[in-house]
């Protein structure tokens, strides 16, 4: 914290690098596919927590150029089930401590967080999620039109619009953060532990022999090595597919905005599952607002306008005072969706290659408990308790892990 302020204060002097660059080395330890939150947040917590930094994390743009520097920087552990409530509420507890423990300010402002109910069938929802929260020990419970008037006043909550408002799911934990501080925060911390990160450095081809990894060959040379994550978001199973693994995922694309900055207006987040939208106002006092994925599969990162209109057809019956309100910009990342919403995480049938993939709409959030324990299957070649409900094998042994209840907005 001392080092925060003193950094604040010292105007004068030069910015210093946060990350090196490296000529790549003909070996190491471990290769991490994907330079986003979840790449550099395994590679910090394997050089902090197990010794391991003979790591090298190729990200083939820049860091934090696809699902990290994409998403609306939401955090919250309020979900359905209670395997990703546990996980979900590791990953707050560990951003909550973030800025501190990376000595890089992450932003993260735990402003609560609030789903909307339009419905009975919506509210039934809600309640049997705030139980499982509260099982949990995580902070959420259902509230109604009084208290959700005096946490948002700007909200229409007359019985004027079409889906008038019910009752919410209220979770204070909730918040935003500064998503780039969070990607460049680990990348500074897992550099100055010996990792390498290699950006603009592009995977071609990953070399299997007799079942096992034996290297990763890439757009600047070969790199040999026993141990391969594959980190990416939105082309986990281009990834997979180089070592003849096929994943049930799909990719699609999501859409979001940003509204010109305005006065600060919007205290708290919030989502409408059956509006499919979810607002928050930035510290620059933008509007960040998304809805959800695109109906069809595809590698686009285009923005469109059919998503502009339905976005904010469905803001104004929210926020009808917004209606002259200017959007700034939109844009859109990939999204990896499994079948029941959850991810995919651990060992394969190939030995050496790992899984942090099948994000969906989740990824950002989960990163510092991803990395955490996906460095702790690494170092100790056991799949922690709180992963193993990811694996790949649930998929053919029917225990999945449906997740599609705790989705901001319906897919
Ligand atoms: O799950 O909180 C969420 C979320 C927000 C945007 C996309 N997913």
């Amino acid at each position: 914290m001392i080092e925060l302020i003193r950094q604040g204060l010292n105007g004068k002097q030069p910015l210093r690098r946060q990350w090196r660059d490296h000529e790549l080395k003909e070996s190491y330890d471990v290769v991490i596919i994907g330079g986003g939150v979840h790449g550099l947040a395994a590679a910090y917590y394997l050089a902090r927590d197990h010794g391991i930094s003979d790591v090298a994390v190729l990200e083939k743009r820049y860091i934090g150029s696809g699902g990290s520097g994409r998403n609306t920087a939401i955090i919250r552990s309020n979900y359905l089930t209670a395997e990703g409530v546990r996980f979900y509420d590791e990953s707050v507890r560990l951003y909550e401590e973030l800025s501190t423990e990376l000595n890089f300010n992450v932003m993260f402002s735990q402003r609560g967080h609030l789903t909307l109910a339009h419905s009975d069938a919506a509210v039934r929802t809600l309640r049997w999620r705030a139980e499982v929260n509260q099982i949990q020990g995580v902070d959420s419970r259902l509230i109604w039109p009084d208290e959700i008037a005096r946490l948002c006043p700007q909200l229409d909550l007359s019985d004027r619009p079409r889906f008038p408002v019910v009752a919410a799911l209220y979770h204070p934990p909730g918040g935003i953060i500064r998503h780039d501080a969070v990607v460049w925060g680990y990348a500074a911390g897992a550099d100055r532990r010996g990792v390498h990160i290699h950006q603009m450095t592009e995977v071609t081809g990953i070399d299997v022999e007799g079942g096992r990894v034996t290297g990763v060959r890439t757009n600047r040379g070969r790199i040999k090595t026993g141990m391969v994550l594959n980190a990416t978001a939105g082309w986990c199973t281009l990834i997979s597919d180089m070592v003849g693994l096929s994943l049930p995922v799909t990719s699609h694309p999501l859409q979001a905005c940003v509204s010109e900055a305005l006065k600060p207006f919007l205290d708290v987040i919030v989502v409408s599952g059956s509006l499919h939208v979810y607002v928050s106002q930035s510290d620059r006092g933008e509007l960040v607002m998304g809805a959800s994925v695109d109906p069809y599969q595809s590698y686009s990162l285009d923005s469109t306008l059919d998503f502009l209109e339905g976005l904010s057809g469905h803001v104004l019956e929210l926020f009808p005072s917004l209606a002259h309100v200017k959007i700034l910009r939109q844009w859109a990342g990939i999204c990896d969706m499994t079948p029941d919403y959850s991810p995919i995480m651990g060992f394969t049938p190939v030995e050496g290659f790992i899984l942090d993939v099948g994000w969906g709409t989740y990824g950002f959030k989960a990163g510092p408990v991803s990395g955490k324990r996906i460095a702790e299957l690494i170092a100790t070649n056991r799949t922690p308790e709180l992963i193993a409900p990811f694996r790949l094998s649930r998929f053919t042994e029917r225990t999945l892990v449906g997740e599609k209840g705790a989705a901001s907005v319906g897919h």
